[in-house]
């Protein structure tokens, strides 16, 4: 090595020290790429089957008391390419809740959403209103609700939890606070956001509500899956065949500020176009048996198991039966990323995916 290269490898250094003394610093040789041409995302593609799940969820009902671990007995949906978390902004978990326990209130910056899976006899109180929690109904805890949840059915019951945890991580904006008693009083009047907004079609005159903030706080699943079934009969969409968004009645946007909720059904025999955008999406199977083909790696599904999509992944549905539908529930990041103006998406042609594979 010429003494040009070394004093100029010494002087570099003492210029990166220099600067560091400043809390400043230039670009160096040694620096990975600032920008990739698209989004390389360490998440990888996850499935969580039904039957595992349900053997983990009662060996954790068996060895985990409630108290332990913040008041909630929850099985987390990991992702190995991740240091925490479902996907790089929210993490997907699933509640297990035995009779006579009861989960004590809080209430935390991130933004949380559950799905009911399994099980009847369980109540929620969201900011003092009380909800009834049943197979598949959707009830929101927007971001600084309190919530509290009681189980008073004889048999255990299960919903999936789904948090902004790590998106409110990524900005420092955490704030969480307890109570000092367990359950919340309960307001007067049973389903108030349900009554005042839960038609969908009609608001109460005088309202004060602030748009941007979801009066609404549950979505029954008899409502949902008949505007479901409603839809079934438009043309299919080209990769998500029938699909419809839980919204704030409001707005007309999500129903979260930043999680995205959809009720999804594939028609019987349904092969559906690939592509990709950007955002994660965690797949929850209500019903049926399927597959999706994720970057060419073909993950067969049945009711009960759990999908993990990574951002920017190329993705296709097929509904394995010839005679019945198949409904999913998805969970996804997009209302975040189309408010930072960073959503994109494209079809991709279906060789290009079985090339990747
Ligand atoms: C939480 O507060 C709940 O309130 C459920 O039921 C799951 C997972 C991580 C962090 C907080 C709940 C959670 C959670």
């Amino acid at each position: 090595m010429s003494e040009a290269v070394m004093t100029d490898t010494a002087q570099r250094q003492a210029l990166v020290d220099e600067l560091n003394e400043y809390n400043c610093r230039v670009a160096q040789p040694t620096d990975g790429p600032l920008f990739t041409r698209d989004p390389q995302s360490a998440m990888q593609p996850a499935h969580w089957k039904a039957r595992d799940l349900e053997r983990l969820l009662e060996k954790i009902g068996a060895n985990l008391k409630l108290e332990a671990g913040g008041q909630r007995r929850t099985l987390r949906l990991a992702n190995r390419g991740l240091p925490f978390g479902t996907t790089p902004t929210f993490w997907a978990s699933i509640q297990y809740i035995l009779p006579g326990e009861i989960a004590t209130a809080h209430r935390h910056a991130a933004s949380a959403l559950r799905f009911i899976m399994k099980g009847r006899g369980a109540d929620t109180i969201v900011d003092g209103e009380r909800y009834e929690m049943n197979e598949g109904d959707l009830v929101l805890t927007p971001a600084w609700t309190w919530h509290d949840h009681e189980h008073k059915g004889d048999k255990p019951m299960i919903w999936l939890d789904v948090l902004d945890i790590s998106l409110v991580r990524s900005m420092h904006a955490t704030f969480f606070e307890g109570s000092a008693e367990p359950r919340q009083p309960v307001s007067s009047i049973p389903d108030h956001s349900y009554r005042r907004y839960g038609s969908g079609i009609m608001k109460p005159l005088n309202d004060r509500t602030v748009p941007d903030v979801n009066p609404l706080l549950v979505y029954s699943a008899e409502r949902s899956q008949e505007a479901l079934r409603a839809a079934a009969g438009l043309p299919p969409d080209p990769f998500d065949d029938t699909a419809l968004e839980y919204l704030n009645p409001l707005t007309g946007g999500s129903a979260m500020p930043t999680i995205g909720t959809v009720l999804q059904s594939l028609r019987p025999g349904m092969h559906t176009k690939a592509h990709r955008h950007t955002g994660s999406v965690v797949y929850y199977v209500m019903r049926g048996t399927g597959a999706t083909i994720v970057d060419g790696t073909t993950f067969e599904w049945g009711a009960g198991d759990f999908l993990a999509i990574p951002p920017w992944a190329v993705h296709e549905h097929i509904n394995r039966s010839s005679d019945t539908e198949a409904m999913l529930f998805q969970v996804n990041d997009i209302p975040a990323l189309r408010k930072l103006g960073l959503y994109r998406e494209e079809a991709v042609e279906p060789d290009a995916q079985r090339a990747a594979g």
